[in-house]
C-alpha cells in the first residue's frame, strides 16, 4: 500500500462517497486539503466570502441534492462564522458535512491561536461532532459522518481536522461509498393507515421535512389525490408536493389560510409524513396539540427518535419518505372512497393565493404592492423556478402568493434565518444551471450575506433577486408597533443604492416604486443572464401582507 497525505486520504474518500462539490472559505489550518483538492477535478470548489455564505450553501445543496452538502473552514473565526448554517442544517434536517481545520494535536488545550474545543461547540447543534486524529482513520471517520448525515432524520455532522494530522503521511483502507440504508415501511402499518381513512370522516395530511424527495412528492401527490386527501405542507416545505395537484391545500406556520387552520382543527384523522410538527408548523403546538384529543394522529418519520418525541402517536411508523409514499401510491383499495374534501381545500388554497390588489388605506392606495407583483412573476417566470430566501415578512408575500413546483423549488430556512436567500441562490443557480434561480430577499436579510454576490459573479450564477426595501428591520419594527407601539427603538435602516451595488458586482439592476413598473423590469431582467437586481422601493407602512402599521397601531 503506497502513503498518502491525510489530506490527500481525505479527498479520496470525499470522491468515493460521490462528493462532488465543496463550498470553502479557505484557511492555512487545512491547506493540505486545499492541494489534495487541486488533483481532483470531480469535486468542484466554491470559493465563498464569508463562512456564514459557505454554510448556508452547502446546507441548500444538502437541500438541493439528499446528499451531504459539504463544506471546509478555518478554526475559531471561520467555525463560528460557520455555526449559522450548521443551526440550519440540524433544524431543517439537512444533510450536511462541515470540516473545520483545527490546530496542530500537540498544542492542543494551550489557547492557541485561534483554537476553540471544536466538538464541544458544535455539540448541541450537529447530529455529531467529533475530531479525527489519526490520518490512518479518516476513511472510518468520513464514511461514517456520510452515514450520520443521510440516515434517519438527517442533519449536520462537524469534523475537526488537525493541521499536522492532514499533513501526515501514512497508509490508510479506503472505505466503499456508503450504500443507503432505507427504512421499508412495515406494510402492516401501511396497511393500518389506509384502515383509518376508511373509517375517517375528515382525513389531513401535513407533509414534507426529513429525507423528503423528488420521489416521495411525486407519489405523494398521487396517492393523496387519487383519494382526495387535503394536503398540506409543512412550514417552508412547499415544495412537498406540485402545487398544481389537486389536492394540494397550502402550507402551515407563519400568515397561513384560516381555512386550512381550520380544516387542520376539524380533522379526524391527521396524516403527519416528513414533518417533526415544529412550533411554526403547528403554530405554537396549539394548531395540532401534542396529545391532540379527539384526532388520530399518524406520524411517519424516518427517524425513530423522533416519534413520540413531542407528538403523541397513535400509529407511528418509520419509514423511509420515498418508500412510504410509493408504497401509498401503488397500494389499491376498493374499499377506501375518495374524500370531495381534497378538491375544496385547493380551491380554497387557489382562492387565498390568488393576490387582490390591496385596499386603499386612509384613501391612499399603496405604490407599490407586491401581491400582484408576485402574480406577474408567476406568470413570466418559469413555473419550476426555485424561490430562495431568509427571513423576514417580505417573504411571506412568496410564501403566500408564489406556487411552487415540486421539490427542489423553494429553498427557505425553517429555522427562520436571515441571510439565508443569496447563498442558497448561489447554491442553487450552480447545481441546476438551466433553471431560474429567485433570490427574494428584504433589505436587512439581503446584507447578511450580500457579500456572495461576489461568489455569484465568480461561479457566472444567473440568478435573479428580488430585493424588498422597505429601510427597516421591518419584521422586528411590527413586533415593537404591536408590543410598544410608536417606540421605534434599533429597526431603522440607512441602505445603500442597491441597484449600484449589484452593478459594482457587474450585474444589471432597476429600482420601481410602482406596482405597474414591475413587469417591465421583469421582463429586462429576463433577457439577461448573470445577476439581475430588482429593487423593490416599499413602503415600512405595508408591513406585512395582511398587516399596515396604521391598523397595528389602532388594533
Ligand atoms: C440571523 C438573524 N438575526 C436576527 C433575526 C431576527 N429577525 C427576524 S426578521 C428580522 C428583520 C428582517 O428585516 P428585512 O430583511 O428588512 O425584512 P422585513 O422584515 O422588513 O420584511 C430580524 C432582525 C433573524 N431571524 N435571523
Amino acid at each position: 500500500m503506497t502513503t498518502r497525505t491525510g489530506g490527500q486520504i481525505l479527498v479520496d474518500q470525499l470522491r468515493i462517497q460521490g462528493c462532488d462539490r465543496a463550498f470553502t472559505v479557505p484557511g492555512e489550518s487545512f491547506l493540505a486539503v486545499l492541494d489534495a483538492l487541486h488533483d481532483a477535478p470531480e469535486i468542484d470548489v466554491v470559493t465563498c466570502r464569508q463562512e456564514g455564505g459557505v454554510a448556508y450553501m452547502a446546507d441548500a445543496d444538502g437541500k438541493m441534492t439528499g446528499r451531504p452538502g459539504v463544506a471546509f473552514v478555518t478554526r475559531g473565526p471561520g467555525a463560528t462564522n460557520a455555526s449559522a448554517g450548521v443551526h440550519v442544517a440540524f433544524q431543517d434536517s439537512t444533510p450536511m458535512i462541515l470540516f473545520v481545520g483545527d490546530l496542530d494535536r500537540a498544542d492542543r488545550d494551550r489557547e492557541g491561536f485561534q483554537e476553540v474545543d471544536l466538538p464541544a461547540l458544535f455539540a448541541p447543534i450537529a447530529k455529531w461532532a467529533a475530531r479525527i486524529d489519526d490520518a490512518a482513520r479518516i476513511p472510518e471517520y468520513v464514511a461514517r459522518a456520510w452515514r450520520v448525515a443521510t440516515a434517519g432524520r438527517p442533519g449536520p455532522v462537524v469534523l475537526a481536522i488537525p493541521e499536522d494530522m492532514l499533513r501526515d503521511e501514512v497508509e490508510a483502507l479506503d472505505r466503499p461509498r456508503v450504500p443507503p440504508v432505507a427504512e421499508t415501511p412495515d406494510p402492516g402499518a401501511v396497511a393500518a393507515m389506509l384502515d383509518l381513512l376508511k373509517d375517517a370522516a375528515a382525513p389531513v395530511a401535513i407533509v414534507g421535512g426529513a429525507d423528503w424527495s423528488p420521489c416521495a412528492a411525486h407519489h405523494w401527490a398521487n396517492f393523496a389525490f387519487r383519494h382526495g386527501i387535503p394536503t398540506a405542507a409543512a412550514f417552508r416545505r412547499q415544495d412537498a408536493v406540485a402545487n398544481s395537484c389537486g389536492v394540494y391545500a397550502g402550507q402551515l406556520g407563519y400568515g397561513p389560510n384560516p381555512k386550512l387552520q381550520q380544516r387542520v382543527r376539524d380533522a379526524d384523522l391527521l396524516i403527519v409524513v416528513g414533518a417533526r410538527l415544529g412550533e411554526a408548523t403547528t403554530d405554537g403546538y396549539k394548531l395540532v396539540t401534542p396529545d391532540h384529543p379527539g384526532q388520530i394522529l399518524v406520524h411517519v418519520h424516518p427517524d425513530p427518535n423522533e416519534l413520540g418525541r413531542v407528538y403523541h402517536a397513535d400509529l407511528p411508523i418509520c419509514a423511509d419518505m420515498s418508500e412510504f409514499a410509493q408504497m401509498c401510491d401503488e397500494w389499491s383499495d376498493p374499499e377506501l372512497v375518495r374524500f370531495h374534501a381534497g378538491e375544496e381545500a385547493h380551491r380554497e388554497w387557489l382562492d387565498w393565493s390568488d393576490p387582490k390588489p390591496r385596499p386603499k388605506e386612509n384613501g391612499k392606495a399603496v405604490k407599490l404592492d407586491l401581491g400582484p407583483c408576485v402574480k406577474v412573476m408567476r406568470d413570466k417566470l418559469p413555473a419550476d423556478s426555485i424561490i430562495c430566501n431568509g427571513a423576514g415578512n417580505f417573504s411571506g408575500w412568496w410564501h403566500r402568493y408564489w406556487h411552487y413546483a415540486a421539490q427542489p423549488s423553494q429553498l427557505a430556512p425553517t429555522s427562520g434565518t436571515m441571510g439565508y436567500g443569496l447563498p442558497a441562490a448561489v447554491a442553487a443557480s450552480i447545481r441546476f444551471r438551466d433553471r431560474t434561480v429567485v433570490c427574494v430577499a428584504g433589505d436587512g436579510d439581503f446584507l447578511m450575506n450580500g457579500q456572495e454576490l461576489a461568489t455569484a459573479a465568480a461561479n457566472r450564477c444567473d440568478l435573479l433577486i428580488i430585493l424588498v426595501d422597505n429601510q427597516s428591520y421591518g419584521t422586528i419594527r411590527m413586533h415593537q408597533e404591536r408590543d410598544y407601539p410608536k417606540r421605534i427603538s434599533a429597526t431603522d435602516l440607512a441602505n445603500p443604492d442597491f441597484a449600484a451595488l449589484a452593478r459594482a458586482y457587474g450585474g444589471w439592476a432597476e429600482t420601481v416604486d410602482k406596482t405597474e413598473d414591475f413587469a417591465p423590469a421583469l421582463d429586462a431582467a429576463m433577457k439577461r443572464k448573470g445577476i439581475r437586481l430588482i429593487h423593490c422601493d416599499t413602503d415600512v407602512e405595508q408591513i406585512s401582507n395582511a398587516t399596515t402599521i396604521a391598523k397595528l397601531r389602532s388594533a
